[in-house]
């Protein structure tokens, strides 16, 4: 079996040439997005197998995206083509707030924009100095909102030994949520299922996806069926109203490991062994590192982290690995950084923790 399973939309990006906003800029850099395709393609740079599932469309952006995503040594092969309905694509600056703390970029009020230093991660920005990001996508109708049970079945979606997933897929339609329920629902077959709750509240309050459903309870309701959660402080209070790691996990007992990002401190990772009565609580501060683009650090996160689990390295490690590659993904301006090798990870994971925060 293929190691991970990563299934979910990802989007041609553009992004201005130069510094400004969207109504200014004049020209913009193709890029690639996508949090699921972010996660397969930092898991088989760090040696394991990976495969993305998702559908675009028959055109030059969908053939775009596959590519690239094939380059990094992810398998595509079950990626569908829809002649009828177009590739997403999305525009975006790149200022690391978004506009109405709208949690589109992975840092401040996103997904915990893991390892960020103190102005980026959760509260230490001041916001009035940073500039904002402006996020707009152009995916409503895509070929991937139409991912549905009866266009992706269980398998290949349950051929790996994790099949992770985020909360970005449920927002996009009631085929994706329909889709969502059928692969984490707790049947024969079902592979350890990773979540990631990447709140994207634009698409929940905005998109024609979420056909009046509530974000937070569909949200709630996915990451309770999951084995392995990734949640940002910031973002679990902008969707639930729920502060501090103790409280979230209090509201999210059921996953076996629930991993709380807070922004440039650190992660905390709660993990509960068969019978105990009480988690493992693991707390591995972020190395310090100067912010390029927070995009993409969360997804760099989880796949640092599900590299350590395939490997079976202890949480404390697992949780430094996810550090490491996010750290990487900080540091430049696209989703997608490049991390040490996995021998060099492993020397700088088994730093003392002294010399460790001081990287
Ligand atoms: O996590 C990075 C993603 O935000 C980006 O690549 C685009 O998947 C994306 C989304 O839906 O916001």
């Amino acid at each position: 079996a293929v190691d991970v399973v990563c299934l979910g939309e990802s989007m041609v990006t553009f992004v201005p040439s130069r510094p400004g906003r969207l109504a200014d800029v004049p020209s913009f850099a193709r890029g690639i997005g996508g949090a699921e395709s972010n996660v397969a393609c930092g898991l088989a740079r760090a040696g394991h197998s990976a495969r993305w599932i998702s559908r675009v469309g028959t055109d030059g952006f969908g053939e775009h995206l596959v590519r690239e995503i094939a380059a990094t040594g992810v398998d595509t092969a079950y990626v569908q083509r829809d002649p009828r309905r177009p590739t997403g694509i999305y525009f975006r600056t790149a200022g690391e707030r978004a506009v109405g703390s709208e949690p589109v970029v992975d840092g401040d009020g996103g997904d915990g924009g893991d390892g960020g230093d103190g102005g980026d991660g959760g509260d230490g920005g001041d916001a009035a100095s940073e500039p904002l990001a402006e996020v707009v996508y152009y995916r409503a109708g895509s070929a991937a909102a139409a991912m549905s049970p009866a266009l992706i079945p269980r398998e290949p979606a349950w051929s790996g030994r994790v099949l992770h997933l985020t909360g970005i897929t449920p927002a996009l339609s009631g085929d994706c949520r329909a889709l969502m329920r059928e692969l984490t629902a707790r049947a024969p077959g079902r592979p350890l299922v990773s979540f990631d709750l990447n709140y994207r509240v634009s698409l929940w309050q905005k998109g024609e996806g979420a056909d009046g459903e509530s974000g937070p309870a569909v949200l709630l309701d996915l990451a309770r069926r999951c084995d392995l959660v990734f949640v940002g402080e910031d973002e679990a209070e902008a969707v639930w109203g729920v502060r501090g790691p103790e409280a979230i996990r209090a509201a999210l007992p059921e996953p076996e490991v629930l991993v709380v990002k807070q922004g440039g401190a650190g992660a905390t990772a709660y993990a509960r062994r068969p019978g105990a009565d009480a988690d493992d609580v693991t707390f591995e501060p972020a190395p310090h590192v100067d912010v390029v683009a927070p995009v993409g650090a969360g997804d760099a996160f989880a796949a640092g982290f599900l590299s350590g689990a395939l490997r079976g390295l202890p949480i404390a490690e697992r949780l430094r690995h996810g550090h490491l590659m996010a750290a990487a993904a900080l540091t430049v301006p696209g989703d997608l950084g490049t991390p040490p090798s996995r021998e060099h990870a492993d020397r700088l994971v088994a730093l003392d923790a002294t010399r460790w925060g001081t990287l």
